[in-house]
């Protein structure tokens, strides 16, 4: 049986990495970061915790990573585990670029140093565009980012392709545009808003305080993004791919969306806070799949309104059984 570790298990990624794995007959592996209280909550909603294998460890120990990679003997390494919150990294921009940037190189080394014959996923991110000097981002776009999140996500992806070019490793980054599901960290801005609509539903709270509105992202559904990570390690060579729908969003429409779908209009609801701006903005993405579809034979087969709907219903039901739901008590 095929062996694969995840680094990030516990994330939307990584839960759905997982899933998808055991699926194809993979023994699944994931790596552990120690906290205070469980964050396994998204493999006990996928139903899947007792199928997988939890190592303890952590991006900045690169001990843990060896010792992981002994145990598991994996033939693929997908490197999922990051301080992934945009917002997050200028508050804590030294341990974002520690676990998010080096974190890498730890987790290449650790490879390096114990079978570098080991098929290694980076997970790179439209973030590193920031700054948008073309129309839509392709693999050839320059990148220049706007935070320290996707500075450090930068160093990530560029150390990957050196050991690809320095020791002939099978690394690939996969630069993921942005890709939802309800097993979304109720930090990011879908989640929040399909919270608070299913909560405002509910009589529970009565506006939603949003920062720019007027941005544009390149949503997808996280669960058909994972099918993608996978497919670029069996290709015959290691590469780079874009990985995005080809469409872009105003959080105002997304909001429009969502609201609309129980009956309600954002605009009764959503209030702007000033302190909810970034102090660099990324305006807009819009992500040019083409050479994952023709190489990898991916398509993104989920649209917007059908995973926001998905989120407001899963949001709906965690807030009517509030109290009695170990998922809420962890997010
Ligand atoms: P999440 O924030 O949901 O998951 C991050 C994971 O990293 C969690 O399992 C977290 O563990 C783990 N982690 C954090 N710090 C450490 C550490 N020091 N050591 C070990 N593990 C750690 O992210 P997503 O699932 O959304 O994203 C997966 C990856 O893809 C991330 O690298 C993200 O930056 C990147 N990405 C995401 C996109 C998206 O739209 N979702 C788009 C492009 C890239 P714990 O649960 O214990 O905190
Ligand atoms: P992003 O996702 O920064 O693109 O990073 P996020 O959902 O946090 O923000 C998207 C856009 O919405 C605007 N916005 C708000 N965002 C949040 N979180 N909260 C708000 O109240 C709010 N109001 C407006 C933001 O300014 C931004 O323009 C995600 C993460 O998953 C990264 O890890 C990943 O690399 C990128 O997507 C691709």
């Amino acid at each position: 049986m095929k062996a694969a570790l995840i680094t990030g298990i516990t994330g939307q990624d990584g839960a759905y990495l997982a899933r998808f794995l055991l699926g194809k007959g993979y023994q699944v592996y994931g790596l552990l970061a120690r906290r205070s209280t469980a964050t396994t909550w998204r493999l006990d909603e996928l139903d899947i915790v007792n199928q997988v294998e939890l190592l303890e460890g952590d991006l900045t120990d690169l001990s843990s990573l060896i010792r992981a990679i002994q145990i598991a003997k994996p033939v693929e390494v997908y490197n999922l585990a990051a301080q992934s919150f945009v917002g997050t990294s200028w508050e804590q921009p030294i341990l974002t670029a520690q676990i998010t940037g080096l974190g890498v190189l730890n987790v290449l080394e650790a490879i390096r140093l114990t079978d570098p014959g080991i098929r290694f996923y980076q997970a790179s991110t439209s973030e590193m565009f920031g700054f948008i000097q073309e129309p839509m981002q392709s693999e050839k776009t320059p990148f220049y980012p706007r935070s320290p999140y996707g500075v450090a996500k930068l160093y990530g992806h560029w150390i990957s392709v050196n050991y690809r070019e320095s020791f002939g490793m099978f690394a690939c980054s996969g630069i993921l545009f942005n890709h939802e599901s309800p097993l979304r960290g109720i930090e990011f801005v879908t989640r929040k808003v399909t919270d608070a609509v299913a909560r405002i539903k509910l009589g529970k709270q009565t506006q939603l305080a949003l920062g720019n509105i007027d941005a544009k992202r390149d949503w997808g559904f996280a669960g058909d993004y994972v099918e993608a990570m996978w497919l670029m390690l069996q290709q015959q060579e290691a590469d780079d791919y874009v990985i995005a729908t080809g469409h872009t969003t105003t959080v105002r429409e997304m909001c429009r969306i969502a609201f609309e779908y129980v009956g309600l209009h954002y605009e009764d609801y959503v209030v702007i806070d000033p302190k909810l701006y970034r102090p660099a903005e990324v305006d807009i993405l819009l992500g040019n799949p083409e050479k994952a579809y023709r190489k990898l034979g991916w398509r993104p087969r989920t649209s917007l309104e059908q995973f926001i709907r998905m989120m407001v219903d899963a949001d709906l039901n965690r807030v009517r059984n509030e109290g009695f739901s170990p998922i809420l008590a962890s997010i």
